[in-house]
């Protein structure tokens, strides 16, 4: 089954990843560089069925992405929590106030304003997707030269395009990884390269995943590049193809012992579809378009999230 890819590496972490102190505190098991490969053909997604995964929450986070968005608040407003901890822990170490995250959450949602100030997580994935930055040389005096800024890069217009006019091309690239905004993101990309591939009909896509929590994020990851993979397809008409999935630091939680011990005591069961009804462009997707057949998972296995 093609799930055993995802639990064989889970299992090869814990069993011989090598312990080491991480930026959380929490504190990792970590192996470097892994890769697992998966056939889109016919619909079929790397949609983990050992343990229920949210996929809608997922598909919402990637088409919050493609919107250029990096506040919290359309999520929010959608039920999506998954990233409130962070604009949270900004916010307690700027004001030295103590608000819960609930209470902070409820803010978001009350008071544009504030939902404006804090809810911001800085220049992350929506931004440099659709509008990375660029400068112009305006003019120059005995200082230097001076610059302003110009019009932002929509790269994932830009891959539409060369895979439309230009399929054999080795540059359809989505980069997150502006180094010189690294400094204002609440977190710095970890899904930080998208290279697509066209071989005849098919797109294929390889993801260069810098920093990967195999157990929460990984599931979400998978989901959010074959949904990437699909609309893309969709979008230049081309077949399904393989996503080739790469790690850097991959790593398990030491405090998710109980949901490694649980999941590998499961068995997968079944290949979930999606069926993707089109949109007029990349840009146009709802959570509407996406609908799952097959997907019958284990129960859920909840585990705290390192901040
Ligand atoms: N930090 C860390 N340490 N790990 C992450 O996976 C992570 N992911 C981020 C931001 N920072 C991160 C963004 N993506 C969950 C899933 C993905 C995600 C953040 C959080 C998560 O908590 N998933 C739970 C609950 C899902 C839900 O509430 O809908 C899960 O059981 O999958
Ligand atoms: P880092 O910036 O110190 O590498 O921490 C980021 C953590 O978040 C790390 O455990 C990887 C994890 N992560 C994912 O696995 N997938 C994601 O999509 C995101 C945003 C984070």
């Amino acid at each position: 089954h093609w799930e055993y890819q995802y639990l064989d590496l889970m299992r090869r972490i814990w069993e011989e990843g090598s312990e080491r102190q991480d930026r959380t505190g929490v504190g990792t098991r970590s192996i470097m560089g892994a890769i697992l490969r998966f056939d889109l053909a016919d619909g079929a997604m790397p949609l983990i069925t050992t343990k229920r995964v949210y996929w809608k929450t997922a598909t919402r986070e990637m088409l919050w992405f493609l919107t250029g968005s990096t506040n919290i608040r359309p999520l929010v407003l959608q039920g999506v929590k998954i990233w409130n901890e962070w604009p949270h822990a900004r916010y307690l170490l700027e004001t030295g106030d103590r608000m819960s995250l609930d209470d902070f959450v409820a803010r978001i949602i009350e008071d544009d304003a504030f939902a404006a100030q804090w809810g911001d997580l800085g220049p992350v994935y929506g931004k440099q997707w659709v509008d990375w930055p660029t400068y112009e040389q305006a003019g120059e005096d005995e200082q230097g030269a001076l610059f302003r800024k110009g019009e932002g890069i929509n790269q994932v217009a830009e891959v539409v395009r060369s895979l439309r006019d230009n399929p054999g091309s080795r540059r359809h690239i989505i980069e997150g990884w502006n180094v010189a905004q690294l400094d204002s993101m609440a977190l710095p990309p970890c899904h930080k390269t998208y290279q697509f591939h066209v071989a005849g009909e098919r797109l294929n896509l390889a993801l260069y995943q810098r920093s990967c929590d195999v157990a929460l994020g990984l599931p979400f990851n998978l989901w959010g590049a074959a949904i990437m993979l699909r609309m893309m397809a969709q979008q230049t008409g081309h077949e399904p193809g393989e996503l080739v999935w790469m790690g850097g630091d991959t790593h398990l939680y030491l405090n998710h012992a109980h949901l490694i011990e649980e999941q590998l005591s499961r068995q997968p069961a079944g290949t979930p579809r999606l069926e993707l009804r089109q949109a007029d462009s990349i840009f146009d997707y709802t959570i509407d378009d996406f609908s799952v057949t097959g997907y019958d998972p284990h129960p859920p296995i909840k585990a705290p999230v390192a901040v």
